[in-house]
């Protein structure tokens, strides 16, 4: 059986409780632990100097191969060009787009040596499965060295749609370098759609819908598909974490501090695209317009700080504690505090059971890929007693989870007033939706997302061959 051989920028470090914050680590470990094969990236160490060296792990069924990475790679592959200009413009902040040409060779040049690496690693019938945005250019340095192996890539952020992809200046190169991977996988169909208008309408390409549900594409001289793959999460596993975690010392210490209030909970990386300030301010909308809630509900936030050393991530933690501190300022009393702004990490446990401990979920990115918190926060529902969603439509979890309250995170009244319905809705209606939304997370969990995705990069190279002659774009 050929070896699944994963790639991601950053190997997470692992565990008991499996890895740290991050979607992409908790998806990818989910889906490879169960298949055995090897992880390959970035060790997470940043060297002064030298010569990095791959080190190999065992840890049952999986290989870890990580490497460090110099100090100058680091900063224009990483901190530059991959989170200061890729992530806000494919989260549709143009405004925060930082470029520097040199960056982009960095970025280039680690994506090229990366590749190098892993190279005296493969064997010929492993299957190559890469991640996300930092590694855009991987298949394109793996064909360079000669590798013919089947080659995918998923793509957990949002594509954006062109418009905003132009601000990128060497956007034409990466959506060819996209084009050297033998499957694309997204996370919904808008971002599929998107990545098509580009090819059609900017790189003079076609698409065609395929009867298998694949889109086929011609682009740059290359024939590919791509589809869109929701990433999931194990709803039982995490549904059994909780239950698990109700009379732990989290959960009492969380209800002994509240007195019988209710509870509002988040759970983010602190990121600017994740709409806190947004989130925030239609918390304090709440208090503002309805009375009745003071000294009545708590929205505890809790949000570990990540790329700490660029200056957009240290602007909206200042923005929020300015934010957090004004609105307690406002409104806590001697025996009330309205937001808990909690900048830790948990066990994925503790967050369980939390979860399940609270009354509304409140999840509202501005724009999001998929957003798990909000798969795990319905996971961890009591059955007989489950919470609220309160879901923004720009997360990719919205085209699946029908069963939330869908906000626009933009409209502060609107999401006061999701907040407001959440926390008074009777029990059946409750029970209606978390059954709808738990139905929808069994059937699409990561093992499906993963063997879906697989399924088709196995089947890519042999399709193509035997192809019908291309139809007009579809979608
Ligand atoms: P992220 O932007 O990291 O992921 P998300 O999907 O919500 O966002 O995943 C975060 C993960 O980290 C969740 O599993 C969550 O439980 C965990 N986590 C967050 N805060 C934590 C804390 N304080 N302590 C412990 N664990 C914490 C990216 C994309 C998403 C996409 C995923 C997966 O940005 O859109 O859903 O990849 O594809």
């Amino acid at each position: 059986m050929s070896r699944l051989i994963i790639v991601s920028n950053r190997v997470a470090p692992i565990s008991e409780g499996g890895p740290a914050a991050g979607g992409l680590a908790v998806g990818v470990y989910d889906a490879l632990k169960e298949t055995g094969g090897m992880w390959f990236g970035w060790s997470g160490d940043v060297l002064a100097s030298g010569q990095p060296q791959i080190v190999l792990e065992e840890r049952g069924a999986v290989t870890f191969a990580t490497i460090g990475l110099l100090r100058r790679d680091y900063d224009q592959y990483y901190r530059g060009f991959s989170n200061a200009t890729l992530w806000p413009a494919f989260h549709y902040r143009a405004d925060l787009v930082q470029y520097d040409r040199h960056e982009y060779e960095g970025y280039s040049r680690v994506n090229a040596w990366l590749a190098q690496q892993l190279v005296p690693l493969l064997r010929e019938d492993d299957v190559i499965w890469v991640h996300d945005y930092h590694l855009i250019p991987f298949a394109q340095a793996l064909r360079a060295a000669g590798v013919k192996n089947r080659i995918g890539f998923f793509l957990h952020i949002p594509f954006p749609a062109s418009q905003v992809l132009l601000a990128v200046p060497p956007h034409r190169e990466l959506v060819q370098a996209l084009c050297a991977f033998d499957l694309l996988g997204f996370q919904t169909r808008p971002d599929l759609r998107a990545f098509c208008d580009y090819i059609v309408n900017e790189a003079g390409g076609t698409t065609a819908l395929q009867p298998d549900g694949l889109t086929r594409i011609e682009a740059f001289g290359q024939t590919l598909c791509a589809g869109d793959y929701p990433i999931g999460v194990y709803p039982d596993e995490i549904a059994e974490l909780a239950r698990a975690g109700e009379r732990g010392k989290p959960v009492r210490t969380l209800k002994s501090t509240l007195h019988g209030r209710k509870v509002i909970m988040s759970v983010d990386r602190l990121d600017y695209s994740k709409g806190l300030v947004e989130r925030f301010r239609a918390f304090e909308r709440l208090l503002d317009h309805t009375p009745a809630q003071r000294n009545k509900v708590s929205f505890v936030q809790i949000a570990p700080p990540t790329r700490a050393d660029l200056h957009a991530y240290q602007d909206i933690r200042l923005r929020l504690e300015a934010e957090s501190g004004r609105i307690n300022g406002r409104y806590a009393e001697l025996d009330w505090t309205p937001i808990w702004y909690i900048h830790r990490q948990y066990e994925r446990a503790v967050l369980a059971a939390l979860f399940r401990a609270s009354n509304v979920g409140y999840v509202t990115p501005l724009r999001d890929g998929m957003n798990l918190v909000a798969k795990e926060y319905v996971s961890a529902q009591d059955p007989e007693d489950p919470g609220v969603l309160v879901l923004s439509r720009f997360a990719g979890a919205a085209q699946e989870l029908s069963g939330a309250l869908i906000v626009n995170p933009l409209d502060i009244d609107g999401m006061a007033d999701a907040l407001g319905t959440a926390l008074s809705m009777p029990l059946a209606e409750r029970l209606a939706r978390y059954q709808d939304m738990m139905a929808q997370l069994r059937e699409n969990n990561v093992s499906v997302w993963r063997d879906r995705f697989m399924r088709d990069l196995g089947r890519v190279g042999v399709r193509q061959a035997s192809l019908p002659p291309l139809e007009r774009a579809q979608g």
